[in-house]
């Protein structure tokens, strides 16, 4: 499947907000992302500054862009960026497609990709459980959340699990979209990867198992 550049979306988000719509846009919008603030975690790398689109207001379908060029990892851990938001309209939620870059440099390559939407950062992140609005789209997914190297991915509300796929070394695109609600004025994202076993606890696991089965068979034959 051919994934969209960068310059494709930005091209494509610009003309959203020309200088004279933004000046005459009515004050009428649903949750707006404003801005970044903190990036951190134990995987982080390098994370390159968000492009934020912000949707026409006042539309009567709000979409907006968010736009990752480089998340790079160093380590196997996760990363949060935290988004700040604006909101006015109590009954608007916008929806941002989140599109980015994702750099596995950690050295080991990875069997699975895994987003959360919540609050807090660190060891304070909670999940959060999608009621007040935030989610990855929910109820219905569609478009369907996509990545230029898992094929499948599991979707629930504040939870997205890409699989079935191998990210060695290198970058590859993610694209999700993310509901974001009036009457929350941050949020968190949280990615991480999951490792590919390595080759030393797999054969622990084989012993073991093997340990288990000949136990069995002595047993049967006792
Ligand atoms: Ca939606
Ligand atoms: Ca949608």
């Amino acid at each position: 499947m051919k994934q969209p550049t960068f310059f494709s979306l930005k091209r494509l988000a610009l003309p959203l907000c020309t200088a004279a719509a933004c000046l005459v846009a009515p004050l009428a919008q649903a949750g707006t992302i404003t801005g970044v603030g903190a990036v951190t975690g134990t995987g982080l790398g390098f994370v390159a500054v968000p492009v934020i689109i912000t949707p026409d207001e006042g539309s009567p379908d709000d979409t907006g862009n968010i736009g990752i060029p480089i998340k790079r990892f160093d380590q196997t851990g996760y990363i949060d960026i935290e988004f700040f938001v604006r909101g006015s309209d109590p009954s608007g939620t916008t929806e941002y497609l989140l599109f980015e870059s994702v750099d596995n440099n950690t050295g080991v390559d990875w069997s699975s990709y895994t987003m959360q939407l919540g609050q807090g950062l660190g060891a304070g992140f909670t999940q959060s459980d999608g009621t007040n609005g935030l989610t990855f789209d929910a109820p219905n997914y569609i478009p369907t959340p996509n990545s230029s190297v898992f094929a499948q991915v599991l979707t629930s509300p504040t939870r997205l699990d890409f699989y079935d796929g191998i990210q060695s070394t290198g970058s590859q695109i993610y694209q999700v979209w993310v509901d974001v609600p009036d009457g929350i004025q941050t949020f968190t994202l949280r990615q991480y990867p999951t490792p590919v076993p390595e080759p030393g606890t797999l054969v622990l696991a084989a012993i073991a198992v093997g340990g288990f089965g000949l136990l069995k068979l002595r047993r049967r034959r006792a």
